[in-house]
């Protein structure tokens, strides 16, 4: 079997955007490949977080990976942190990858301005621990989002250029990884704004509809999503982003084409829009949080899987370090 990794940050409550996005994916590819997922928590404190917060959030994102249909008994679940191999090899990676390479990361230029005078080396670095990340489980593929692409592009120029061209003459030392970019759901976009993406940071609570939230919250934030003035949900006019963002997410939740979508809501106004697209959320969103719920009540059985994941992990991973080092020129004991 190929292998995918792919993994979410604990940096607060998952949203729509995180699950169509991203973790559905993982559920449509985990039979076909040999799946591993991570909580990427050593990415989140490259934006100010509580230390309080990050442990839950972390545990909690690795419960909603499980509700939202990940089978643990096939994929292995782990905690980025629980692996120093990530930063070690992360640690390498920066010493191989030109400043220049680095300075063009779209996501570093967005988040450092929103992020005003707190700035850190980390969130600068991002994406090579996310190079690390992938390039230590010689995963075939990386299913991302459109927001990742261009940070998965440089982890094949650095495992590429930097790495197996410069450190080896014959057999490639690091696998070079391909993305795997979904057709539906690939960008969900802000409730409130259209022309931005769903994103947990957002201050405005409004902007998403979190995994967990209850269904009178999901009522009064699609009450209040941006609307227009035009009658009928549209897809494919520019003009009209929020139209289109809320016809994409019911198309994915209701299993129905886009197509379809399109002709039945010729006509169909704002409010009566609204009413549907709420239900089905409430609908969808149900046996995750009734799932999420029992897998919190029972903290035994979650850290065992994440422990398992661990051991598996830790192994594939652990190899791959011994491998670069070895070629790199690094002190080994006999
Ligand atoms: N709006 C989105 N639409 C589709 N996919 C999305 N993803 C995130 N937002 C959307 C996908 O979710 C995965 C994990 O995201 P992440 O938590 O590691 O970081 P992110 O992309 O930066 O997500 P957020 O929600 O915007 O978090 P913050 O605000 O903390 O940075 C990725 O596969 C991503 O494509």
């Amino acid at each position: 079997k190929k292998r995918i990794l792919s993994g979410v940050q604990p940096t607060g409550d998952l949203h729509i955007g995180n699950w169509l996005g991203a973790i559905n994916n993982w559920v449509t590819l985990q039979e076909q490949y040999e799946t591993f997922l991570c909580v990427v928590d050593l990415h989140a404190i490259t934006a100010s977080y509580n230390p309080k917060e990050l442990s839950k959030n972390t545990f909690s994102t690795a419960a909603l990976y499980v509700a939202c249909g990940i089978d643990p008994n096939i994929c292995s679940i782990f905690v980025q942190s629980q692996i120093s191999a990530h930063s070690e090899l992360c640690w390498i990676l920066n010493c191989m990858t030109p400043i220049n390479w680095m300075e063009r990361m779209i996501q570093f230029k967005e988040k450092s301005i929103q992020q005003g005078n707190n700035v850190s080396i980390g969130l600068f670095d991002y994406p090579i621990l996310m190079a690390a990340d992938i390039l230590l489980y010689d995963a075939d593929f990386v299913p991302v989002g459109e927001d990742q692409k261009q940070h998965l592009e440089l982890a094949r120029d650095i495992a590429q250029q930097r790495i197996n061209a410069r450190f080896s003459k014959d057999k490639n030392i690091l696998k070079i990884p391909q993305p795997i970019i979904m057709k539906n759901g690939s960008k969900i976009m802000s409730l409130i704004d259209g022309s931005k993406k769903m994103s947990k940071s957002d201050p405005n609570e409004g902007s998403r509809i979190n995994l967990l939230d209850p269904p009178e919250i999901i009522t009064k934030k699609i009450k209040r999503a941006k609307s227009d003035s035009s009658i009928g949900i549209e897809f494919n006019n520019p003009e009209r982003p929020e139209s289109k963002n809320l016809m994409m997410i019911y198309s994915i939740l209701s299993g129905k084409e886009i197509s379809q979508c399109e002709n039945e809501f010729l006509e169909t106004g704002w409010g009566t829009f609204k009413k549907l697209i709420t239900e089905q959320l409430i609908e969808s969103l149900e046996p995750i949080q009734k799932k999420y719920k029992l897998l919190m009540n029972d903290p035994y059985q979650l850290s065992k899987i994440l422990n398992e994941g661990k051991e598996k992990a830790e192994d594939l991973a652990n190899q791959t370090l011994k491998r670069v080092k070895s070629k790199l020129g690094f002190f080994e004991m006999e």
